[in-house]
């Protein structure tokens, strides 16, 4: 294993903030960040190019790999097609590099495994039978997890609130756009209704979990390694505009749901992240007051992305 560290799909939501946090533990030359656009720091890599993920994962000498390329839930049901291509098959591509060069692999799995079957308060282990075409990729991801022979490990992230990147084409995106539409319009239509519950966390906790459970020992983590549950918070979208109003009174929203109402629907109202707690001792720092506060305060420093 090299000692260096691969991130694809760097410059999204959760990227930006990981390579950030990777390069802060490990320093800046033993990041390797990668997406389909060159940025600063950030060098060209396609998933779906196998060749050049192992000539990559060889000539660098990478040892980790964190493969955070996907098409999240509202763009990957618009393209089901395109969303089994880059989720499943870009993942079996890094599967099958990890594999040859014995690197370790985190690949997030989400919320969405869940379908309308599950209960409210969605257990570690139940039927996972998800009615997105993106839910189905993270069922069959984390099943890689396990069967694979790799090292994998994965979170089942909830919505993820953060400031520094635009959030990607997902259904819980509402909980990041409204911050910023608060700022500059106050106001904001929301596509899902007001009595809208999902789970959801802020960035700094994803952020967390991902560093901590790549730390722990294999032999610690048990049969949910593929897709640990891990709850932040649950919020309505009406409560969501009220803990906004202790900052902006006079803020206002309506609700005009679209398709992505049924996504939402779909999936469970809390996580019960009981086994990532005792297994690799989980818990979340941030509540919904919370994250509103850093929001606005990251915010006010951060022009609006
Ligand atoms: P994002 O959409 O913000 O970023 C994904 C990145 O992948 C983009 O920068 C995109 O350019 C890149 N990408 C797409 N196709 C690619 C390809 N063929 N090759 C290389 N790069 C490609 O997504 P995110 O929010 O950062 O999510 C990262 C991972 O976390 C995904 O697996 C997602 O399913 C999972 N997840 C995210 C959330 C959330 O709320 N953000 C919640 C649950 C799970
Ligand atoms: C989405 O809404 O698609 C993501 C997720 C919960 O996986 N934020």
């Amino acid at each position: 294993m090299g000692p260096r560290i691969l991130v694809t799909g760097a410059l999204g939501q959760i990227g930006t903030e990981l390579v950030e946090a990777l390069r802060f533990k490990h320093g800046d030359d033993v990041i390797i960040a990668t997406d389909l656009r060159e940025s600063t720091n950030c060098r060209i890599l396609d998933v779906m190019d196998s060749e050049a993920i192992d000539s990559l994962v060889q000539t660098e000498g990478i040892g980790e790999i964190y493969h955070l390329a996907a098409l999240l839930s509202a763009t990957g049901e618009k393209n089901p097609e395109l969303c089994w291509k880059i989720n499943v098959e870009g993942l079996d591509n890094v599967i099958t590099v990890a594999k040859k060069y014995d690197c370790r692999l985190f690949a997030p799995s989400s919320i969405a495994v869940f379908g309308p079957d599950c209960p409210d308060m969605a257990p570690q282990v139940t039927p996972l039978n998800p009615s997105t075409v993106y839910g189905k990729t993270k069922v069959v991801g984390e099943q890689l997890a396990m069967t694979s022979g790799v090292d994998m490990r994965g979170l089942r992230y909830p919505g993820l609130i953060s400031y520094k990147a635009p959030a990607g084409g997902g259904t819980t995106d509402y909980a990041v756009e409204i911050f910023h539409a608060a700022l500059e319009h106050g106001h904001y239509t929301c596509f899902v209704r007001e009595d809208t519950r999902l789970p959801m966390m802020y960035m700094d906790d994803a952020i967390r979990a991902t560093l901590e459970i790549m730390e722990i020992p294999r032999e610690k983590l048990g049969e949910a390694r593929g897709g640990y549950n891990i709850a932040g918070f649950s919020f309505t979208a009406g409560e969501l505009v009220q803990s906004i109003r202790r900052h902006l009174p006079d803020f206002t929203c309506d609700f005009v749901p679209d398709v992505r109402q049924n996504y939402a629907d779909s999936w469970p109202n809390d996580i019960d992240d009981d086994v990532a707690r005792k297994e690799w001792g989980w818990a979340p720092e941030f509540d919904l007051d919370a994250t509103v506060d850093a929001m606005f305060s990251g915010l006010k420093t951060q022009p609006t992305v």
